[in-house]
């Protein structure tokens, strides 16, 4: 176990760089606090938040290489935006570099940017988690970082709802599992 740890930790370093790497850690180690708050498991939720942004390689080339080697369909949406391939290409490197194998766990890792209708318990900590994380500053973060601990479900729509706002105050796309995710638990708190 403690092997298998250094191996990734090492891997990860190495392929997105050290501060890509220290949020990681932070990532997990925010997960791991609300998956103790809120009685989930540990550590499947522990090596989901290590391993969320295991795409963002430093090597842009690779990317492309990578999307093409392990035929990764890339709609409309999120084709030559970056943002949203790291979440694609991370789910599969995490299921054939990092021996992954948990489907939930692969599925956080892939939503962990957009967020989409009927989220997981794993896929909600670590879409969170990511957000919150200790380094996180934006305008708003310190509500959402107390709701994560009260109310998960309206943190997350509160977290989609201000990246709506930003994606459209910067004039970009908004992908349609952000629209849906943040519909369905609009809905659910009525
Ligand atoms: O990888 P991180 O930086 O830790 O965080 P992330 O995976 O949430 O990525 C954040 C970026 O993704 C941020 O620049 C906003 C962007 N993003 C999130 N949802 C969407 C999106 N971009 C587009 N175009 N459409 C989305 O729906
Ligand atoms: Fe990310
Ligand atoms: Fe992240």
């Amino acid at each position: 176990m403690e092997m298998e740890n250094r191996w990734i930790h090492g891997k990860l370093k190495d392929s997105i760089g050290y501060d890509r790497y220290l949020h990681s850690v932070r990532v997990m180690e925010t997960c791991i606090d609300l998956a103790k708050h809120h009685g989930y498991p540990i550590e499947r939720v522990a090596i989901a938040g290590l391993l969320h942004d295991c795409g963002r390689l430093l090597d842009k080339k690779k990317i492309l290489k990578l999307i093409k080697d392990f035929d990764i369909i890339l709609d409309n949406m999120v084709k030559n935006n970056e943002e949203l391939i790291h979440a694609l290409l991370g789910e599969e490197l995490a299921r054939r570099e990092y021996g992954i194998e948990d489907e939930e766990i692969l599925n956080a890792i892939r939503y962990h940017t957009t967020g989409r209708e009927d989220m997981g318990s794993i896929e909600k900590i670590v879409y969170i988690a990511d957000v919150i994380e200790p380094n996180r500053n934006f305008p708003g973060v310190e509500d959402i970082r107390n709701m994560a601990y009260k109310d998960i479900d309206k943190s997350i729509l509160h977290s989609m709802e201000s990246t709506i706002r930003f994606l459209i105050d910067k004039g970009s796309l908004i992908h349609l599992d952000t629209i849906k995710g943040r519909n369905q638990l609009l809905k659910l708190k009525r």
